[in-house]
Parts: C-alpha cells; sequence; structure tokens
C-alpha cells in the first residue's frame, strides 16, 4: 500500500518551509499560529469539575456537582475533571508508554502502519487528503479499540514498550468506569434517572456477554512545525462519540471554539478533558453541546495526546432525541440515525463541502 509521508519524518528533515498540501486555505489561516502564543493570549477557562464530590454524603454536594457538570456540558461541552480516581501515576506510566512508542525509529513504527483504504483504521498513521483540496495534517498518530477488552486484537498494540499493553488495557478499564459516572451525572443533569444515558447508548439487548459502549484510543503525536501559522494538527470539528476523555503531556495546542472565540485549554495537572461528542448532543436533544475543537502546532516541542472516544456500538442502537426532553416547546431537533449513519452522512457532507470550496466557480 501507498505509505503516507510520516510528518515526523518531515519535520526531522529540518525543512524550514511546509510542503504545500499541508498549508491549510487562506480562511481557516487567519486565526491559526503557535500554540504556546495562542495559549498566552487571555481568554475565558475551560470549566474545572471535581466528580468525587457526586459521592458524598452530602446530598448538596452532589447536587452541586450534578450541576456544575451540567453547566459545563450545556455551556461549553468540554470541561477538566478532577477526583476522577485514576491515579495520577498510572496517567503519568501511560504517558510514558506512549511516549516510548513514538520515540521509536519511524521504520519500527512502520511494523504497526495501518491502511485506511483498505478498511484497516487500526494502527500508526498519518490522515491521508480525503478531501478534493488535498489537505493534510500535522501529525501522526496510533489508533485502537481499548474497550471491550475482548474485541481488543492486542497484536495490533505495541509490544515496545514491553508494559504499553498491561498499562494501556488497566487505563482501558478505569475509564470505562469514569465513563458510567459521568453519564450518571449528565442523566441527573437533564432531571432523569441516572441510568438513563447508558442504558440509552448500551441498547436494550440485555443478554450480551460484552460492554457495548465501545471505547477507542488515539495517540496523536504532533511534531514540531516551522510554520505553524499555516499548518492545522487536527482541523475543527465535533467528535461523532457520547464523550471523549484527553491527556496530553502539557504542551498546548487543543483548543476549543466557546463564545464565538478559540480557547486555549491550559495544563491542569491530574486533571482529564471531557468532551461532549454527538451523539450525547443528539440523545440530550441539544441541551449537551458537542464542542468544537481543533488541534494546533507549534515551533518549539512536540505534543502528544491521549484521546479516549467513547462509543455506542455501531448498528444496535438508534440514537434520537431522548422522548422524555422532547415537547411542543422543544420539538426534537435531531432525526433518528444509528452511530455509523452518523458517521457516515457527517464523512459525506464533509467531502461535499470540501468539493464544492474547491471546485472552479
Ligand atoms: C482528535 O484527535 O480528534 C483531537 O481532537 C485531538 C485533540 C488534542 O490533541 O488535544
Amino acid at each position: 500500500p501507498a505509505v503516507a509521508p510520516r510528518v515526523e519524518a518531515l519535520s526531522l528533515s529540518g525543512l524550514s518551509t511546509i510542503p504545500p498540501e499541508y498549508v491549510r486555505p487562506e480562511e481557516e489561516r487567519r486565526d491559526l499560529g503557535d500554540a504556546f502564543e495562542q495559549a498566552r493570549s487571555s481568554a475565558p477557562l475551560i470549566p474545572i469539575v471535581d466528580i468525587s464530590a457526586f459521592d458524598s454524603e452530602e446530598a448538596d454536594s452532589a447536587a452541586a456537582c450534578v450541576e456544575a457538570v451540567r453547566a459545563a456540558a450545556a455551556e461549553w461541552g468540554v470541561m477538566h475533571i478532577a477526583g476522577h480516581g485514576i491515579p495520577a501515576e498510572l496517567l503519568d506510566r501511560l504517558r510514558g508508554a506512549g511516549t516510548a512508542f513514538f520515540a521509536l525509529p519511524i521504520d519500527a513504527k512502520e511494523a504497526y502502519a495501518n491502511d485506511p483504504a483498505a478498511g484497516r483504521l487500526q494502527g500508526y498513521g498519518s490522515r491521508l487528503a480525503t478531501n478534493a483540496s488535498g489537505q493534510r495534517e500535522w501529525e501522526d498518530y496510533l489508533f485502537h479499540l481499548l474497550h471491550p477488552d475482548s474485541l481488543a486484537d492486542h497484536a495490533l498494540w505495541p509490544a515496545h514498550p514491553p508494559d504499553y499493553v498491561a498499562l494501556t488495557r488497566d487505563f482501558g478499564e478505569r475509564i470505562r468506569r469514569v465513563a458510567s459516572k459521568l453519564l450518571a451525572i449528565l442523566s441527573l443533569g437533564l432531571g432523569l434517572p441516572q441510568e438513563t444515558l447508558e442504558r440509552q447508548l448500551q441498547g436494550t439487548q440485555q443478554q450480551q456477554a460484552d460492554d457495548c459502549l465501545l471505547l477507542q484510543l488515539k495517540i496523536n503525536y504532533y511534531p514540531r512545525c516551522p510554520q505553524p501559522d499555516l499548518a492545522i494538527g487536527v482541523e475543527a470539528h465535533t467528535d461523532v462519540s457520547a464523550l471523549s476523555f484527553i491527556l496530553h503531556n502539557g504542551v498546548p495546542g487543543l483548543q476549543v471554539h466557546h463564545g464565538g472565540r478559540w480557547v486555549t485549554a491550559r495544563s491542569e495537572p491530574g486533571t482529564i478533558i471531557v468532551h461532549v461528542g454527538d451523539a450525547l448532543e443528539i440523545l440530550s436533544n441539544g441541551q449537551y453541546t458537542s464542542v468544537l475543537h481543533r488541534g494546533l502546532v507549534n515551533r518549539q516541542a512536540v505534543r502528544v495526546s491521549w484521546v479516549v472516544f467513547c462509543e455506542p456500538p455501531p448498528e444496535a442502537v438508534l440514537l434520537r432525541p431522548l422522548p422524555e426532553l422532547v415537547t411542543d416547546e422543544e420539538p426534537a431537533r435531531f432525526t433518528p440515525r444509528t452511530f455509523k449513519q452518523h458517521v457516515e452522512c457527517k464523512v459525506f457532507k464533509k467531502q461535499q463541502q470540501q468539493q464544492h470550496a474547491a471546485a472552479p466557480t
């Protein structure tokens, strides 16, 4: 298969001008820039919520936690969560394992190369231009299913470093529990019983041996970029997931769209960033906001981020606004669709827009 050039190789070649396929359209370039510079600008701060308060004996603390998560999910669609219960040491070791994989020579990483054109999405990759205008993103990544363990293909997970599999599997199980807790809090935030959202996302088949919520891991590796005002690491998008969880190596780059401007996420040690994705926006009939976000690059430091997408099963569940939330005043804002249909429709719409943008007028 045609192997995409690795952005890491380009960056290491010491080039001072990036190849034209990485140069974003002029309209998008207007507000791009070096992530370190953008991080210095004053901007409102993404809310930080301590979810350990949900387990408090005091009803007031638990209620305040529900309200804080609800407000962040509604007004921002993103929050830093503290009190998630995943030991800082495990998070550090997980980051160490991913960093050690990316520290391998490119040739060694190629042993894990994916091949999206052949339908093999899991593995080491770089985004090939799928659009008519042909732009690429300034990042390489490693992508694989994380949970349930019974569906994970550990042969596709890095064998180096040797603790990658055990650490990553442990992290997956713990993030799964955090997802359940957040879905319970978010259900209460909608004024519904706490099991509502998870039950809806899992589907109604009770007899399944496996968990129906899937977790996918994407480790993003953003090399240094000599022209960060022309390139982008990950272009602006909302996630198709129900929730996404993000860790990073402390280098700025993630920006979320809020109040008509881009806000750069700060490093809040010990917290995990959580995004509301499209699936939750649909179930909540728009009460929770699927946050538009993007990844910027910079001149001085490699950025690495770990994103876990928590998704419903592709076809077994119909995503639609919860009937309790649909009223005469608040009619359904979304038509029913499976997760798979939602993803396909989104990709199709984007291709159409890009073809339209690239077509001669
Ligand atoms: C993605 O991989 O979909 C992202 O949005 C990455 C965000 C980040 O690197 O912080």
